[in-house]
């Protein structure tokens, strides 16, 4: 089967390379239909631990990529880079000083086709990334469709990432955000652990990410890769 472009991604469960997962459970989840897996984390990612799960998702066909959240943890090997920069961070580390730094260091050998830059917004003030990042909160309906807006025409970077890790999100916004967005790809994670919540998000955002319910209830997880298969975007 031919393996699809990111921008046709329409699910996918994202691994936390910090947690442990049977290779029976790895087993079902390459193997689900899903269009992708990613590879990211908040925190205890190593270099170790991204390669060893590489490794182990590499037997399968499904396209992988890894979500870079450190530097140290870049290796060779997939299929594409999201690189987030999240635009509703306090401080400029996380908007492009990392992102600097890790130019500066990989550049010149950078595959930058593989190369894909994420413009970030984080919605759950109590998840780790937004306490990481100092992640600005409250953000109004207004703010965060301006972010959008910002990620699609000021930056320009092909993905807007509505970021709930751990909280399922606001349909409405999800819809009002999705709506005012032209060619941007938006992408949708967290808190979804049912079919109704993949169709739900899946309905306005082109893709929907997966994270942690893999982790509780893989058999209900599993469950939201054929609720977004023949579905339309609206
Ligand atoms: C996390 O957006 C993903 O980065 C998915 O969120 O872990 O809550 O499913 P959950």
């Amino acid at each position: 089967m031919k393996k699809l472009e990111y921008k046709d991604w329409r699910h996918i469960f994202k691994l936390d390379p910090a947690k442990n997962i049977a290779a029976d459970a790895l087993e079902l989840i390459c193997e689900s239909g899903t269009d992708a897996i990613i590879i990211g984390g908040s925190d205890n990612v190593t270099l170790d631990n991204v390669i060893d799960l590489l490794m182990r998702v590499r037997r399968y066909a499904v396209p992988v990529a890894l979500e870079v959240s450190t530097i140290e943890a870049i290796t060779p090997g997939f299929d594409y880079y999201f690189i987030p920069s999240v635009l509703n961070s306090s401080e400029t580390k996380w908007v492009k000083d990392l992102h600097h730094a890790a130019t500066k260091e990989f550049g010149e050998v950078m595959n930058w086709d593989e190369i894909i830059p994420e413009g970030y917004c984080i919605l759950n003030p109590d998840c780790k990334a937004a306490k990481l990042t100092n992640a600005l909160h409250p953000l109004s309906e207004e703010d965060i469709i301006a972010y959008a807006e910002m990620v699609e025409h000021l930056f320009r970077f092909p993905v807007f990432y509505m970021e709930y890790s751990g909280m399922y999100g606001d349909v409405q916004t999800v819809k009002k955000v999705s709506k005012r967005l032209k060619n941007n790809q938006l992408f949708y994670g967290g808190g979804i652990q049912t079919e109704e919540q993949a169709r739900q998000m899946a309905t306005y955002a082109d893709t929907i990410i997966v994270g942690n319910y893999i982790y509780d209830n893989l058999a209900e997880a599993l469950k939201t890769v054929e609720a977004v298969k023949t579905l339309s975007k609206q």
